[in-house]
């Protein structure tokens, strides 16, 4: 295997632009400020940074030899806050903010989350939802007589378009995932600027899903691309293996990788952007496992398809259907602006 060459596939593929790398003088400038940090993990030591930047805590723990800890930074200064609960740092053109509720009822949970933090995104002067993470426990358990990740879908639904959101059109990216500890964690990234939905053509989009997954479809879209003066972002969401609205290979985990490569390969190639292993630093992925034990056997089906310079966190979760034994999500940063994760 060749570890360093493209899969064959790609070689295939019409080459691409070489990346944009970082604007040299302003990229040296000034070592980037922190917009916050997210520490994976159950029974950890809180982090002790000095600054008011936003900390998450995600019950979901790292996989053998991933990083466990995200940061957040930013070339610009960011104003950090707090409203609704929510912690925030903001710059001119981006907003990140986390926050946890009690997720005894994931209903209640995520509608008190939602409007806590669309109503901190409006009044904050932001006007496009770009990227929103939410874990919490027991997603398959039943709660009003409905699997909670439906109860899920439903709140946040419900919320949405209490908020004047149109259900089929600029939904943000998203991840959802099943994770331990008593909260639902949320964070979410809001921007000024163009927000452009991304879908696949493979994949009947989740706000589609016919109504056998649940009473409301999942709110969210493929991947979001965001353009402003200092950024151009790519949110990617939580990818499995789901053809059409269907899951594929229950419980062949190599198989459900390879459709899953293929689910990204598909988005990313139907919107002009470049091939996977082609992203090198510029591509951060997380890959929640639901059995750890796989971890080797995705680890070596990726690997022809992921640059080795493309950070990666590894992470055990629930994967919100049933079915599912992984889910891949990933940032690409376009423009080298630094408002990015690093993985530590
Ligand atoms: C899917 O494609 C798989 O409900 O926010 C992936 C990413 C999934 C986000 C969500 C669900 C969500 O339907 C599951």
């Amino acid at each position: 295997m060749h570890r360093f060459m493209p899969p064959i596939a790609s070689l295939k593929e019409v080459p691409y632009p070489d990346a944009i790398q970082p604007k040299g003088i302003w990229a040296s400038a000034h070592e980037p400020f922190t917009l916050a940090n997210i520490q994976y993990g159950t029974g950890r030591a809180p982090l002790c940074e000095a600054d008011r930047s936003p900390k998450a805590y995600p019950s979901m723990n790292p996989l053998k030899d991933s990083p466990r800890g995200e940061r957040w930074t930013s070339l610009d200064k960011p104003t950090y806050g707090s409203i609704n609960g929510i912690d925030y740092a903001a710059t001119d053109e981006l907003l990140i903010g986390v926050g946890r509720w009690p997720a005894t009822s994931i209903r209640e949970a995520t509608t008190a989350a939602y409007h806590s933090f669309l109503g901190a995104t409006k009044r904050l002067g932001y006007e496009h939802l770009l990227r929103v993470w939410q874990f919490f426990p027991g997603i398959h358990c039943e709660e009003d007589a409905l699997e909670r990740y439906q109860s899920f879908c439903l709140a946040r639904h419900e919320a949405l378009h209490s908020f004047g959101f149109n259900m089929r059109q600029n939904l943000p990216a998203a991840s959802a995932l099943g994770a331990s500890g008593e909260d639902l964690c949320l964070i979410f990234i809001a921007g000024n600027g163009t927000m452009l939905a991304l879908e696949n053509p493979n994949q009947v989009s989740a706000f589609n899903y016919p109504p056998i997954y649940g009473p409301k479809s999942p709110s969210f879209s493929r991947a979001v691309r965001f353009k402003s003066p200092q950024h151009d972002l790519v949110f990617i969401s939580g990818t499995a293996s789901i053809l059409g609205h269907e899951s594929h290979a229950p419980e062949d985990t190599r198989r459900q990788c390879e459709i899953t490569i293929d689910n990204l390969s598909t988005l990313l190639k139907t919107h002009h952007l470049k091939a996977l292993w082609r992203w090198g630093e510029q591509a951060a992925f997380k890959i929640y496992l639901r059995r750890a034990e796989d971890q080797a056997l995705v680890k070596a089906c990726l690997n022809p398809w992921l640059h080795p310079s493309s950070p990666v966190i590894w992470l055990e979760a629930d994967i919100c259907r049933r079915d599912l034994l992984l889910e891949i999500e990933a940032t690409l940063d376009l423009s080298g602006s630094s408002w990015h994760p690093t993985y530590t």
